[in-house]
């Protein structure tokens, strides 16, 4: 099989080269084409003079990589408004010293704390994140020198303060590295995931503390990854419901096809887990058109949902690509697409990043709105060093994921055929779980695109930063302006859909009269009907207000209820 050969060929250059935490397998990166590893590792670069990435400047890190797999949450948006951003920082090029570290906005003056270090301990990383009940910071991560690996958790002193006391969560035997922890908010619950370090096939561990991380249970082994070097250690990502004691364990794992699936372990009282029945919710199989790989989000909505992001990578055969989509899953839902990176971009990936890597997954309470960022790697944007320049991506779903708006880059911010320090390389993105109307993003914007210890490009000094985006920038006109009807409303899915000739839209519910408006993806009104009680069934032929035929594409209906204001929007696809 095709993609086993090229794991298998690639495993001694990549152990060769990979320090000790940072162990590594092959990427699919298939065809392989001379362009994945490389790079020569020059000498430091100090900051750049010019960034066109946006954002708050946070802090910085020549340790620019800050995740083998699942990017976890590094940034929490707490309940008066506070974020708390927390990454791996190298101090100096080299890979050490390397901390964790820490900052704050204050959501009344808007002031940054500063950049602080979480743990003093030189070798520490990999951090991910969330909060206590008071709004403290609880990072997570590990310690990856000798003598011994261990994954450890901090709890700042108040709110903000970035005085953090440390406590090691004991190894029993095994060294647990890569850590992604998170804090229950009904039972106060801490419950953490990490890899084995040592074993081969690696296992993987679960343990939790009932006293905000001063004692902790004992590992219990979840699951190990299969035949060779465990995918499956790099991608688990666990999430905790804001509503219940609900809480998920995600991961990937390889099947006997050669590709991966995605599988979830949930609790539904944060105490009873069903370790050795996992919902498999993929099952890719010898005719599937797509596999999981290293990445996955999951996250609670606020009634109680569970929804999964992983990496859909596109396959043909045997033959797993690059490219493919960033798909999104709930049980209500199904599979749905929420962005895409099309197979005619073939791009340059870095350390383990596919062409789009490092989702996330956020929800607004107020309106229930769904949100993906992700990063997108193209081979339209490729620094000297031969790696692509990344860019942060987002959309959006105004119903529960089932159907997601047109994906848009946030950072805009191409640096093709740059030299260090003057890329611009945006990955390594994390999203607050909790949108309010904005959403809150941390990434790095890498100035030598590539991960340096790999060796891909070379050491720079980076800048960590926070991006606030407005939903409304990721909602087709009036989305963000929806509005509860006092009354029965329901706007139907278009039959068909996809469609050609006509398709059909039922708008029922209890009002006189309103309008529904078809949408191009630019927020372009193309055509639109009265709805009232002898009108409540519409049939689009795919022509616009002049009775022309509009071109092929999404597009998007919403009703405006007379008196009320924009009820629901959803997105149908017209092909020719
Ligand atoms: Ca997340
Ligand atoms: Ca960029
Ligand atoms: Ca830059
Ligand atoms: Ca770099």
């Amino acid at each position: 099989m095709k993609l086993a050969l090229t794991v298998l060929i690639m495993l001694p250059l990549v152990f060769g080269l990979a320090p000790a935490d940072d162990r590594h397998i092959a990427k699919p990166g298939i065809p392989f084409d001379g362009n994945n590893i490389g790079g020569e590792a020059n000498a430091p670069y100090g900051p750049p003079t010019v960034s066109n990435s946006p954002g708050e400047v946070v802090g910085s890190s020549y340790y620019a990589y800050q995740t083998n797999g699942s990017t976890g949450n590094r940034i929490s948006l707490d309940g008066s408004g506070g974020i708390h951003i927390s990454w791996t920082k190298g101090t100096a090029s080299g890979g050490r010293p390397r901390y964790v570290y820490y900052n704050f906005k204050d959501e009344i003056t808007g002031e940054w704390l500063g950049e602080t270090a979480i743990s003093s301990e030189n070798g520490t990383g990999f951090v991910t994140q969330d909060l206590m009940a008071g709004g403290e910071a609880m990072p997570v991560y590990h310690f990856a020198d000798a003598p011994v690996s261990y994954s450890a958790i901090a709890i700042d002193l108040f709110r903000g303060f970035g005085i953090f006391e440390e406590f090691a969560i004991p190894n029993f035997g095994i060294e647990w590295i890569w850590p992604y922890g998170v804090r229950n908010t009904t039972d106060g619950k801490i419950h953490v995931i990490c890899a084995d370090f040592n074993s081969n096939p690696s296992n993987y561990g679960y343990t939790f503390s009932s006293d905000d991380g001063q004692t902790w249970n004992r590992y219990t082994q979840i699951f190990a990854t299969g035949s060779g070097p465990g995918i499956g250690s790099l991608s688990g990502t666990i999430a905790t419901s804001p509503v219940s004691a609900k809480t998920a364990i995600t991961y990937t794992l390889d099947n006997e096809y050669g590709f991966y699936d995605v599988l979830y372990f949930e609790t539904e009282d944060g105490e009873t887990w069903n370790w050795g029945d996992p919902y498999n919710i993929t099952q890719f199989g010898p005719n599937s058109d797509m596999s999981a790989w290293t990445d996955l989000d999951c996250l609670y909505d606020y009634n109680d949902n569970l929804h999964i992001a992983y990496q859909g990578q596109a396959v043909t055969g045997d033959t797993m690509w690059i490219w493919g989509d960033v798909m999104h899953w709930s049980e209500a839902t199904g599979h749905t697409v929420a962005g895409t990176h099309p197979s005619s971009d073939t791009c340059s990936t870095i350390n383990y990043c596919t062409c789009m890597s490092k989702m996330s997954l956020g929800v607004n309470p107020d309106n229930g709105n769904l949100y993906m960022v992700w990063a997108d790697l193209s081979q339209n944007d490729v620094s000297a060093g031969g790696f692509s320049n990344g860019e942060l991506f987002a959309s959006a779903s105004a119903d529960n994921g089932a159907t997601w708006f047109q994906q848009v880059n946030l950072t805009n911010s191409p640096s093709p055929g740059c030299a260090p320090p003057n890329c611009d390389s945006d990955v390594w993105s994390s999203l607050a779980e909790k949108v309010d109307g904005n959403l809150h993003i941390m990434y790095v914007d890498d100035d030598d695109a590539g991960a340096e210890w790999v060796p891909q490009g070379s050491w720079t000094n980076n800048n960590v930063l926070y991006l606030s985006v407005d939903e409304g920038e990721l909602l087709p006109l009036g989305v963000d302006e929806q509005i509860d009807l006092p009354f029965e409303f329901d706007l139907s899915q278009n039959y068909p859909n996809p469609f050609n000739a006509n398709t059909v839209i039922n708008v029922s519910g209890d009002f006189e009269t309103a309008t529904l408006a078809i949408y191009d993806i630019t927020g372009r009104m193309v055509n639109n009907f009265a709805v009232d009680n002898d009108h409540r069934t519409i049939t689009w032929d795919g022509t616009d207000t002049a009775g022309q035929p509009v071109a092929s594409g999404a597009y998007f209906y919403s009703v405006n209820v007379d008196g009320f204001g924009t009820a629901s929007v959803k997105k149908m696809t017209l092909l020719k």
